[in-house]
């Protein structure tokens, strides 16, 4: 396998970062989750475009444009052979010293990894999946707002300990004021009447890049596709929800908390909103063989 690290190529053993790396100390620093599909990275400038917001926010310089980027991402996965694939872009503030300020790093690190994807078992998506509301309350918007896409995950991964805690394979997250966040690695809809809804990022959301394609696939299989908070209540007399991510894609919830959705099915609309995902992710993108 071929790492990118500054712009140089390294193989797995030699790919290494420095003890003294803010992002292993602090966890200060950012990343990104990207899919290739049949030869195309799927939309690339979206998350390119979130990488580049989220180091704004935390005033980290990137030490490339994003057009540098967009090429070494596509690069990396040439050099690594792949048509179908999952890449981490990471970026960390770099080594410094031993206390926070970020202002003794002068070196951030970016990191591209492009492998194999590991994905769900189908079953999970024939059957939809049972998840719970676990304790942990989402970031803060004003302490970590979760739209940065930081690389201190600690949140998310307490309400993931809690799902496994429970037995289910993800967990939705509630905010302080009690409405729906999202899931500790995806965001979550329901489909209630002609109606798609899912949380808005004042919820304390992450911006979703599938979210936003799934939004507008929803609008083009004409339902009203609508930001608003929801409560556990909201949920639990939904006809149909379903968690959407780069990794998992769209994937069906058929129980929370206990309780059954709709029919306890993967419902008809997530069916058709999978089928012309897919669709997209097979036919748009970045080619990586040109
Ligand atoms: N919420 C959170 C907290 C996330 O981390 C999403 C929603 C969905 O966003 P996208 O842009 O992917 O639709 C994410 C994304 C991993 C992994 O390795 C995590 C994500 C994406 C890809 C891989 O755990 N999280």
């Amino acid at each position: 396998m071929k790492i990118f690290i500054n712009g140089k190529y390294f193989n797995e053993k030699t790919a290494t970062v420095s003890v003294f790396d803010h992002g292993l100390l602090y966890g200060d620093g950012i990343f990104e989750g990207i899919r290739a599909y049949n030869g195309r990275v799927f939309k690339l400038k979206e998350h390119i475009d979130r990488l580049y917001n989220s180091a704004k926010a935390l005033l980290l310089t990137i030490p490339m444009t994003p057009v540098e980027m967009t090429r070494a991402v596509v690069e990396t996965c040439r050099r690594n052979k792949l048509r179908d694939c999952y890449i981490r872009l990471i970026v960390t503030r770099g080594p410094g010293s031993l206390g926070l300020n970020p202002n003794r790093c002068k070196n951030p690190q970016v990191i591209i990894i492009a492998d194999k994807i590991q994905l769900y078992p189908p079953s999970m998506y024939q059957k939809g999946l049972d998840i719970v509301t676990v304790p942990t309350t989402r970031n803060l918007i004003n302490a970590v707002n979760p739209a940065i896409k930081s690389l201190n995950y600690l949140n998310n991964i307490l309400a993931k300990i809690e799902a496994n805690i429970a037995g289910v394979e993800e967990a939705i997250m509630l905010n302080a004021q009690g409405f729906v966040a999202e899931c500790t690695g995806d965001n979550v809809f329901i489909v209630k009447g002609d109606e798609l809804l899912t949380p808005p990022l004042t919820a304390g959301a992450l911006y979703g890049i599938t979210r936003g394609t799934v939004m507008q696939i929803g609008e083009q299989v004409g339902l009203r596709v609508r930001e608003t908070d929801l409560t556990r209540y909201d949920l639990f007399v939904a006809d149909e929800c379903f968690l959407t991510g780069t990794g998992a894609e769209l994937i069906p919830v058929v129980k929370i908390d206990g309780r059954v959705i709709g029919n306890g099915k993967p419902g008809k609309l997530t069916k058709e909103l999978v089928r012309r995902y897919h669709d997209l992710t097979q036919s748009t993108g970045e080619p990586i063989y040109k």
